[in-house]
């Protein structure tokens, strides 16, 4: 697919454009074992729909996740992820997520790597780009390593494509869940878990 790059980050000619401002679909890794897991993911989840210029168009159950990395004995996580709709460019809608996170309480300076936060929200993929920048991977650099980010977004887009990777979600969800070890079908089996299903989690808000 053609394709001319602006602003660091290149652009498909096939990505839609309604008046000026192209809209792309994104996907979003929603994740956080700090609090009240359910009402931090739902408080996000209302928290993205109100970025400018971006829709929520779907969200995947929720999963109870035992942690991967980070210190020891930290609690489960609840991971999700979303669909949005946005025309906010890749830096600026990482900014609005950083600022979600802050606003629910993130304080990263307090953190340990891969230690509890009530939130953290992932870019996983944006239209079929690919960006690179200090401070921003896309698609995301470890997207296709867990099962806690790829269960979620199966559910919500199998058919999605991996530019990097060349290949499609539901493959690289097949393929963790045959590679066992930490991420793959044993960790499944070791408590990932869907705890809500999108239906339950509705009738909550
Ligand atoms: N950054 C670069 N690319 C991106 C992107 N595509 N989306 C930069 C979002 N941010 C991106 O992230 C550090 C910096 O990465 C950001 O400031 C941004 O500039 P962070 O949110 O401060 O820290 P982090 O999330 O701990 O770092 P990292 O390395 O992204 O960790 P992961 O890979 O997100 O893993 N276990 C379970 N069960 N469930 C989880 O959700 N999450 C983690 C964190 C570890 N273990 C987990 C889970
Ligand atoms: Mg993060």
């Amino acid at each position: 697919m053609a394709k001319y790059t602006r602003g660091g980050y290149k652009i498909s000619i096939a990505s839609i454009y309604i008046g000026y401002v192209m809209v792309a679909t994104s996907y979003i890794a929603l994740g956080g074992n700090i609090g009240d897991r359910v009402v931090n993911m739902l408080w996000a989840i209302a928290a993205i729909g109100r970025l400018p210029e971006t829709e929520v168009l779907a969200v995947s159950g929720f999963y109870n996740t035992p942690a991967v990395g980070g210190p020891p004995d930290q609690p489960d996580y609840l991971n999700a992820a979303a669909r949005i709709a946005t025309r906010l460019a890749p830096p600026d809608l990482l900014a609005g997520l950083l600022a979600i996170e802050i606003g629910r309480g993130r304080n990263r300076r307090m953190e340990q790597r891969h230690g509890p936060r009530p939130i953290d929200l992932d870019i996983l993929l944006y239209a079929d780009q690919i960006y690179q920048q200090p401070h921003l991977t896309i698609p995301h650099p470890r997207l296709h390593e867990r099962l806690f980010v790829l269960l979620p977004l199966n559910e919500i887009a199998p058919d999605a494509w991996h530019p990097v990777l060349g290949c499609r979600i539901r493959e690289l969800l097949t393929r963790s869940l045959h590679r066992g070890g930490r991420g793959g079908r044993r960790g499944y089996k070791r408590g990932v878990s869907k705890m809500l299903g999108i239906q339950e989690w509705k009738s909550m808000i």
